[in-house]
C-alpha cells in the first residue's frame, strides 16, 4: 500500500475519516499551445532549488555516534512495512560523498540545497547528550553548500525521530513539546550563523497519518486514539518552531512545509467525503497556523484533538511564518464509502480512465492542474504568507542505457507541465517564490523502497555512481 491508497483504507480504521485521488489526465508531452518555458518568466528573485531529507540520503545510521530513529527501527525490525524489504542504512551513502553530490547541484545551475537535520545523529536518545560528531557533519555540510554558492535551506525535522524518544510515546506524549523545543534550540543556535532559511516540520499531515494511523511509515503504528493527541502535538510544535528560530536566528526567513493534493469529488453526491478529506490532506495544519484554529466542522472525530488542548495551546498554535512550502505531486478523487461509518475513499488512477502513461511509479496520477488548483487555493487564505514550492518532482522506471545516459523525457514533461501551471497561477496574482524539486538522487522512497526513482540524478545503489539524467540536463539548460 502506498501513501495514498492508505487513505482509502484508513477510513475504515478511524471509523470514518477521509479519501482521495484525481483528475482530468493531462497530456505527458509538454502542451502544444503552452509557449516555451522561460527561466525570466518567473522573475529575477525567483529562487530555483533542489530538495532531499536526511533519512532518504545520508546512511551511515550507526556511525559516528548516531542514535537510532523510528525509521532505523522500522526497517531494521519490520522490513515487511517496506515493499522491497530495503533500509536505509547506507542509502546514497551521501554522509561521505556530499562534497560530490553539492557540486552536482551547483553543476545543474540551482541556488538552493534543502537538507534536514537527522535529529538522532545529533542527540543520538532525541534529549540530552549531544553527538558532537553529527554537528561538525552539519557543519562541513553547510559550509560545502557555502563555498559552492548554494544557500543552505535547513529542515528541522523530516520524519525521524529519535526512536529513544518513540519508546517514550514519540508524537503521542505531550512531552515531545519539550523535546522538540531542546532540539530545535540546538539547531538554530550552533547553525544559525549561516543557515538563513529554516523549516519546521516536514509535511506533518503525512507523518501523522501515515505514521500513527496507517502504520504505513514510522513508527508503523495504527493508532486511531493516539492520533488526536499527535495532531495537536505537531501543530503545537510547528509553531514554537517557528518562535524558537524567530529567537535565535537573525534575520531568518521561517517556513513550515505542507503536503497537500487538491481534491475533486468523483461526482456531485460525493462532496462531503470530498470535503472532509480535503481536510486532512489540506487544511488540518495551515488552518492553525493561521490562527483559524482546527478545520474540525463537519468532523466529530477530529473533534477528539480538543481533549488534548490544554489552556493557552490555542493561541500558541499560531506564528506568523515568512513563507510557506507548498510540496505537491499529484491530485486526488474522493469518493463516498459504501459502508455508512466509513465516510469517504479513495479513486485510484488505475481504477479510473487515466492513460497508463500519466500515471507515475508511485500510482500518483501527473495533474499540472492539480497543482494551479491547490496553489490557488492556498493562496486564497487571508493572511496566506509568501508560497515556495518545496516539493515537486516524479517516479518513473529509468534505467542507464548501454552509452550511460538517463533518459527521463516523462520527467521533463512533467516539470515542464507543472511549471507552465505554477506560472499560471504566479502571473494570476499567487505569491509564489521559488521552485524546489523533489529531489536530488534517487533514493530510499519510505515504505516503497529503492524501486521508486524521483532523482535528477540517477544511482546506482551497488557501486553509488552518479549519472545526472537528461531530467538534470534539462533543469541545467533552463537554470543558464
Ligand atoms: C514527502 C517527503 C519526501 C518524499 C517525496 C516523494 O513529501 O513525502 O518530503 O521525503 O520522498 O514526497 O514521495
Amino acid at each position: 500500500m502506498n501513501r495514498r491508497d492508505f487513505l482509502a483504507w484508513a477510513t475504515t480504521v478511524a471509523g470514518g475519516l477521509f479519501s482521495s485521488s484525481l483528475l482530468n489526465a493531462a497530456p505527458l508531452q509538454r502542451l502544444l499551445s503552452a509557449p516555451p518555458l522561460k527561466k525570466g518568466d518567473f522573475g529575477d528573485d525567483f529562487l530555483w532549488g533542489v530538495a532531499t531529507a536526511a533519512y532518504q540520503i545520508e546512511g551511515a545510521w550507526n556511525e559516528d555516534g548516531k542514535g537510532e530513529s523510528i525509521w532505523d527501527a522500522l526497517c531494521h525490525n519490520r522490513p515487511k512495512k517496506i515493499k522491497t524489504g530495503e533500509n536505509a542504512d547506507v542509502a546514497c551513502d551521501f554522509y561521505h560523498r556530499y562534497p560530490d553530490d553539492i557540486r552536482l547541484v551547483k553543476e545543474m545551475g540551482f541556488d538552493v540545497f534543502r537538507f534536514s537535520f537527522a535529529w538522532a545523529r545529533i542527540l543520538p536518545q532525541g534529549k540530552g547528550e549531544i553527538n558532537q560528531k553529527g554537528l561538525d557533519f552539519y557543519d562541513k555540510l553547510i559550509d560545502q553548500c557555502l563555498e559552492a554558492g548554494l544557500s543552505p535551506w535547513a529542515t528541522i525535522y523530516h520524519w525521524d525521530l529519535p526512536q529513544a524518544l518513540e519508546k517514550q510515546g514519540g508524537w503521542a506524549n505531550r512531552a515531545i513539546l519539550g523535546w522538540f523545543d531542546e532540539y530545535a534550540n540546538l539547531v538554530t543556535q550552533k547553525f544559525g550563523d549561516r543557515v538563513k532559511n529554516w523549516m519546521v516540520l516536514n509535511e506533518p499531515a503525512a507523518f501523522t497519518m501515515l505514521g500513527y494511523l496507517g502504520g504505513i511509515h514510522a513508527p508503523g503504528k495504527i493508532a486511531p486514539k493516539k492520533f488526536p493527541a499527535v495532531v495537536h502535538h505537531a501543530a503545537m510544535c510547528q509553531a514554537s518552531g517557528g518562535r524558537i528560530i524567530r529567537a535565535n536566528v537573525k534575520d531568518a526567513n521561517i517556513g513550515t512545509t505542507f503536503s497537500c493534493s487538491y481534491v475533486e469529488p468523483k461526482k456531485l453526491s460525493h462532496t462531503k467525503a470530498a470535503n472532509r478529506l480535503n481536510v486532512l490532506l489540506n487544511r488540518l495544519y495551515i488552518e492553525p497556523a493561521l490562527g483559524l484554529g482546527y478545520p474540525t466542522d463537519n468532523f466529530n472525530y477530529l473533534k477528539r484533538i480538543y481533549k488534548h488542548v490544554k489552556t493557552g495551546d490555542m493561541e500558541k498554535l499560531k506564528f506568523d511564518f515568512d513563507f510557506i512550502g507548498l510540496q505537491n505531486y499529484t491530485r486526488v478523487v474522493a469518493r463516498r464509502a459504501l459502508v455508512p461509518y466509513v465516510w469517504v475513499n479513495q479513486v485510484q488512477p488505475k481504477k479510473r480512465d487515466v492513460p497508463k502513461e500519466q500515471i507515475t511509479e508511485m500510482n500518483w496520477e501527473v495533474s499540472p492542474e492539480g497543482i494551479y488548483k491547490i496553489i490557488k487555493q492556498f493562496a486564497a487564505y487571508k493572511n496566506m504568507p509568501p508560497i515556495i514550492i518545496t516539493e515537486n518532482g516524479a517516479a518513473f522506471s529509468d534505467e542507464v542505457s548501454p552509452t550511460g545516459e538517463v533518459n527521463d523525457a516523462q520527467r521533463v514533461a512533467y516539470f515542464e507541465n507543472y511549471l507552465q501551471q505554477i506560472l499560471k497561477a504566479k502571473q494570476e496574482g499567487a505569491n509564489i517564490g521559488g521552485y524546489l524539486v523533489w529531489t536530488l538522487l534517487d533514493n530510499f522512497e519510505w515504505a516503497e523502497g529503492y524501486r521508486t526513482r524521483f532523482g535528477l540524478v540517477h544511482v546506482d545503489f551497488e557501486s553509488q555512481k552518479r549519472t545526472i539524467k537528461d531530467s538534470g540536463l534539462w533543469w541545467q539548460k533552463f537554470l543558464q
